[in-house]
């Protein structure tokens, strides 16, 4: 396998229709061509480390599981710190919204920690006329919580942003006119009209989306004496964002409008692949949805198909934990690929949705790691994917483990949220 590398920004390129890119002088030509996958052989993930196969849900749980979940957090995504020392929840709002449909929530979530802390601020909608505890979607947002919905009475946020002038980012800043910039990936009113309520919150609260070192956002809340990063075993940002989902599910835990055994913890893209490793961690997540999450999160790194390793590690540096990049090139010698990690969630329900254009994202390979997991939840008396084959396009197989190719490109549409309420409906653990 030899690919040359090279950085930043490939997307915009390749949504030119560029396939390959010169970027600092060095060349990548992304593979599209399927039979140009190389041949892999990808770890079984019922085979331990000592050779001894899996053949009961007590070995799987007690043995199997953790070695991959150690080689989850060493090789890949980095080891993450428990609860922060204190965490405390102010209300800064509750007020019916949406024209009444809603309740409207926002809650500040003051985390701290060695001296220091960081807010999140979570946005929550729930379906109004509603008696009891309503189940949740848990998603990260982009662009900051005012940008899900043109709703006025959301506070708009004022931490940093990556640039983006079309969505009314300025200066790293949102300014009004990010209102509401990201509509068309939330479908609210779906959501509500089912009976569960959103809960979100913007993924830069917990650590900014830039390579700066790991200076700013939640990592130096846990540094040791004289630590100036996360040694390269420790967490990257993906795994400061998923950190994050479970401390915003701390709070769901207490709050009694919210049925906190049934949270869904869905995420988009980088926040696709942050909402399965979340899942993976945290079990009391009841259920997980990767939209279109790609290189590093559903699909098989081995294929080396769009998007590669050292792709990712290259215009991303500071997503996943150093140890990652010993793989850049080497897929082959990768000791675990990401049907592992839809493993770890089994057999909890787990939901992976791709987009026929998003081609960067190997939507074959995300179906195959589905695939890759399926003896893992069989194993465990589940069932798996609902058909042998991998589907059409928009044609969903909504089973325990739920797949569908959409047409069109890289985005979360109401055809999306449509499936994941359906699966969400048959498959949500009942009270
Ligand atoms: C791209 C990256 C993908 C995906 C995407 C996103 O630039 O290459 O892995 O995460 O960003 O998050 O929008």
């Amino acid at each position: 396998m030899s690919r040359t590398l090279s950085v930043i920004s490939l997307i915009p390129a390749l949504c030119l229709g560029l396939s390959t890119l010169l970027l600092r002088g060095q060349e990548f030509t992304p593979n599209f061509d399927e039979s140009k996958v190389p041949a892999y052989t990808l770890p079984n993930p019922l085979l331990c480390l000592d050779g001894t196969r899996v053949s009961g849900s007590t070995q799987w749980f007690e043995k199997r599981r953790p070695e991959i979940m150690g080689l989850f957090q060493e090789q890949v995504y980095g080891k993450s710190p428990g609860k922060p020392g204190k965490a405390t929840y102010a209300s800064l709002d509750s007020s019916l919204a949406l024209e009444g449909t809603a309740i409207r929530k926002q809650v500040e979530l003051t985390l701290q920690q060695g001296g220091k802390e960081i807010t999140i601020g979570l946005l929550l909608y729930l379906p109004s006329g509603r008696s009891g505890p309503v189940p949740a979607f848990l998603g990260l947002n982009f662009g900051g919580n005012h940008s899900i919905c043109s709703d006025p009475g959301i506070i708009l946020n004022t931490n940093w942003m990556r640039p983006n002038e079309k969505n009314g980012i300025v200066n790293n800043q949102a300014t009004e006119a990010s209102r509401g910039s990201a509509s068309s990936r939330w479908d609210i009113p779906a959501i509500l009209g089912r009976g569960y309520a959103l809960a979100t919150a913007y993924y830069g609260d917990i650590d900014p989306d830039f390579d700066d070192g790991f200076r700013n956002g939640v990592h130096p809340l846990f540094y040791k004496a004289g630590q100036i990063k996360p040694a390269a075993d420790e967490w990257g940002s993906i795994g400061a964002w998923a950190w994050g989902l479970s401390r915003i599910l701390d709070y769901l835990e207490t709050d009694s409008q919210i049925d906190a055994r049934r949270v869904i913890v869905m995420g988009h893209s980088r926040l696709g692949k942050t909402a399965l490793w979340a899942g993976a961690q945290d079990e009391r997540f009841a259920m997980v949805v990767s939209n279109n999450s790609g290189c590093g999160g559903a699909t098989l790194s081995m294929r080396c198909f769009g998007e590669t390793v050292g792709a990712i590690n290259t215009s991303f540096p500071h997503w996943f934990c150093a140890n990652f990049r010993q793989y850049n090139e080497h897929e082959e010698r990768l000791p675990v690929d990401q049907h592992m990690l839809l493993a770890l969630i089994a057999p909890r329900p787990v939901y992976v949705a791709s987009a026929e254009e998003d081609r960067w994202a190997d939507p074959r390979g995300e179906y195959l790691s589905l695939k890759g997991a399926e003896p893992v939840y069989r194993l465990l008396g589940a069932e798996g994917l609902a058909g042998e084959e991998m589907p059409a396009v928009d044609q969903p197989l909504n089973g325990r483990l739920g797949y569908h190719i959409r047409s069109g490109g890289h985005a979360v549409t109401p055809y999306d949220w449509k499936q994941y309420l359906a699966w969400a409906d048959l498959y949500l653990p009942k009270r």
